[in-house]
């Protein structure tokens, strides 16, 4: 395949320094040799140049409530307008972030793009949290909790993206999977919403393959266009200490790597963000290197040969 690598190295969306240097840490990391060693073309596109926002071009409500909106939405703006270059160039784009804020404009723009080639764009979200919170729930004020609202049409998000248009993710589309931290009114609104939502209890009882197979086995493959969006703090701290809000009991190493093999046998995925990766809360680049080894999953590396039709026992 030929591969657009985009580095978005914002912070601001979250309330712990170093996710920008989360693009330099997976280039260190080896991800492009990773994936042109599986036979892909790799081009990459550099890091975004954030577009000039101030907290006083937003709509006041949204920039009180909100941490660094100004900065956050001058990054959203250009990484959607990025993204939608790759996509437009038949590029599979990976998002190199930054903190889990820049999957609003990195979403948004496969949205867009999803609708002009006629395409249903279906949202995978591999994270401890749901990522579900608004301006008016959020107890934090940080925008990376927000983003999978955003994505599903929040009126009072939208302002981030200036003047672009996406349609909305149906929530039926959207699969949040991992879950074991999620705000009070955050989880009356998914429930509300009707989000899909896998928590940890789930992964224990039936296992990522039950799990994913039923995400999977719904998706019409002549028209889906699979987003993964895999933020750090999906795995457990142990396996990846790289993360600003980690949260114990998280996916395994072999059980992350299932499910990026899943993901690439179905051949349904056009679109990975790769998010909150703190290299400054790393142990010598390991949480780097494993999100680099996850990618290489997701792009067909696997330990032995495997035939189609000979993939599993299903
Ligand atoms: C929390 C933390 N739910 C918030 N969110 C995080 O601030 O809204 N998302 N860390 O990745
Ligand atoms: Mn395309
Ligand atoms: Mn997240
Ligand atoms: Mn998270």
């Amino acid at each position: 395949r030929d591969i657009g690598l985009l580095g978005i190295p914002l912070e601001a969306g979250g309330a712990v320094a170093g996710t920008l240097m989360g693009p330099a840490a997976l280039r260190t990391a080896g991800l492009a040799a990773r994936l042109t060693g599986l036979g892909h073309r790799v081009h990459d596109h550099g890091d975004v140049t954030p577009a000039a926002v101030a907290d006083r071009d937003l709509p006041a409500e949204l920039a009180a409530r909100c941490r660094s909106a100004g900065t956050v939405a001058g990054f959203v703006r250009a990484a959607h307008e990025r993204a939608l270059s790759i996509l437009e160039a038949g590029r599979m784009p990976v998002f190199m972030g930054g903190d889990h804020s820049i999957s609003m404009g990195t979403v948004s723009a496969v949205a867009r793009h999803c609708a002009a080639t006629g395409r249903d764009l279906v949202l995978l979200w591999l994270d401890a949290h749901a990522d579900f919170n608004t301006p008016a729930t959020s107890p934090s004020g940080n925008i990376h909790g927000m983003p999978v609202a955003m994505l599903c049409g929040d009126e009072s998000l939208r302002p981030l993206l200036g003047e672009h248009r996406f349609p909305p993710l149906a929530p039926e589309n959207v699969h949040l999977f991992g879950l074991r931290s999620i705000d009070q009114e955050e989880r009356r609104a998914i429930a509300l919403n009707g989000l899909d939502g896998i928590d940890m209890r789930l992964v224990d009882e039936f296992g990522v393959s039950v799990l994913l197979r039923r995400i999977l086995a719904d998706l019409d493959p002549a028209r889906t266009h699979l987003h993964v969006s895999l933020d750090v703090d999906f795995l457990d701290p142990e396996v990846a200490p790289g993360a600003g809000t980690p949260v114990p009991g998280g996916a395994t190493y072999r059980e992350a790597h299932l499910v990026m093999e899943m993901l690439h046998d179905s051949g349904l995925v056009g679109s990975l963000d790769i998010v909150e990766l703190n290299p400054f809360l790393d142990e010598r680049g390991r949480s780097a290197v494993v999100l680099a080894e996850l990618t290489a999953s997701l792009f067909g590396r696997s330990v032995l040969d495997r035939p189609a039709g000979q993939r599993g026992i299903a």
